[in-house]
């Protein structure tokens, strides 16, 4: 029979995570000239990445767990539960970061993961299922051009001949630099379906703070969609060109910029969130008319009919603007995910453990895609968030959570993690 008392509350310890999230930070760390401050740059199987994922293996098996890699660079490591046959519930997140970093992106989910194992073991507590923590290769996607690769690749929506060919602005693959690395791992290391997935993550939004909580139960993802443009039009002298015959393949990238922000302003698309966050111009020269210009065109959504229609008839506008500029036009699909709900099931225990810490919280749907969202795929999931400060700015070294927030987001992961896995 069940034992009546419930088992004693666990508090983690708020100043170990916060000296791991510290000292992981200083790996890939550079001086930001835009802020100022010290950023984290550390692209998904650079050499920063290897030595931070050197550095988090050391702490999961310093924690008494065994570490394995798959075939796509993921770890996970295991604390054994009393029932081996059952599927564990597992934690984690990423820590490879977007160029111009911050200390807490992804971080926080895999150090917090490692600190609710340390707690539990501190604490004496057997849990029934395994629990294990792990993190998922390139989540950020800069380097390789699609986001959540690692985790894709494991819930199936990537496959891993595709994943393995992809390659970076040099023409390295993901399969080269996970040997050159040494992160390429094993078949049979493929990770079996967990029985419900946890992450802890920043909100990178402004939600919290404005709610004054320190928390949040993620009620699921937007949908994003990434794609890159090529416009081809043709370079010419800038002086001695009739603008009627120029074929200005720059000022097309530039009204595409301009039409996604109207459509973003006309509210036809519900919550449309548009960036240009890449555009460059060939030959690049001040007296020569662009003959070429790239840029990647990434749109969120929380509703999926809106997207399809956002992209449709962003695609109509291009095509209507190609003919009359004489340009031809290039789409390549980058990334491209629906909505995400989140297990109900999973929020509400994340919503009654918060509420037995006295751990104040929201509820809020995320503006971030996240590991979480291909995992929930795989088994009931859900995500706890944690304030992060200055609004919540993110993918930025202004990006900032205070220990007490962070340390308020892992305690709720282990009690929730721990009744989770002995049920
Ligand atoms: O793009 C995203 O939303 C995530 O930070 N990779
Ligand atoms: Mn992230
Ligand atoms: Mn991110
Ligand atoms: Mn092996």
């Amino acid at each position: 029979t069940q034992d009546p008392t419930p088992p004693p509350l666990l508090r983690i310890d708020g100043e170990r995570l916060w000296a791991a999230l510290m000292q992981l930070k200083e790996i890939g760390a550079y001086d930001d000239a835009a802020t100022g401050l010290r950023g984290v740059r550390r692209l998904a199987l650079t050499d920063e990445d290897d030595r931070a994922r050197r550095l988090v293996v050391q702490w999961m098996r310093e924690a008494g767990m065994a570490v394995r890699v798959d075939e796509i660079g993921n770890v996970y490591a295991v604390r054994p539960g009393r029932d081996r046959s059952l599927p564990c519930v597992l934690m984690g997140s990423h820590i490879d970061t977007v160029a111009t970093g911050g200390a807490f992106d992804g971080t926080l989910g895999v150090l917090g993961a490692i600190e609710v194992v340390r707690t539990l073991d501190e604490a004496g507590v057997a849990t029934l299922r395994d629990i294990e923590c792990g993190f998922f290769t390139d989540e950020e996607g800069v380097r390789f051009g699609t986001d959540m690769l690692g985790s894709a690749v494991t819930a199936g929506r990537i496959p891993l001949d595709h994943a393995h060919a992809l390659t970076d602005d040099a023409g390295r693959t993901v399969a080269e630099e996970l040997v050159r690395t040494g992160w390429d791992g094993d078949a049979h290391h493929r990770r079996p379906t967990p029985h419900a997935y946890v992450e802890c993550h920043i909100e990178q939004g402004p939600i919290l703070a404005a709610a004054g909580v320190d928390v949040g139960v993620v009620t699921g993802v937007q949908s994003i969609s990434w794609q890159r443009l090529t416009v081809h039009g043709e370079a010419a002298h800038a002086g001695t060109t009739p603008i009627e015959h120029r074929h200005d393949a720059g000022l097309v990238a530039a009204q595409v910029v301009i039409e996604l922000r109207r459509m973003c302003d006309s509210g036809d698309y519900g919550r449309l969130r548009a960036t240009v966050g890449t555009l460059g111009f060939e030959p690049a020269q001040t007296n020569v008319i662009p003959s070429s210009a790239r840029m990647t065109i990434d749109l969120r959504n929380p509703v999926d009919d809106h997207m399809t229609v956002a992209e449709k008839d962003l695609a109509r506008f291009v095509d209507d603007l190609a003919a009359a500029a004489g340009v031809r036009v290039e789409w390549e699909r980058m990334a491209k995910t629906a909505v995400v709900p989140f297990s109900r099931r999973i929020q509400d225990v994340l919503a009654e453990t918060a509420d037995e810490l006295g751990i104040g919280y929201v509820t809020a749907m995320s503006g971030a895609g996240h590991d979480a969202q291909e995992i929930s795929a795989l088994c009931p999931t859900a995500m706890v968030f944690v304030a992060g400060e200055h609004g919540g700015i993110s993918h930025t070294p202004r990006e900032y959570s205070d220990p007490r927030a962070c340390a308020n987001g892992v305690t709720l992961l282990a009690n929730a993690v721990r009744r989770l896995a002995d049920e």
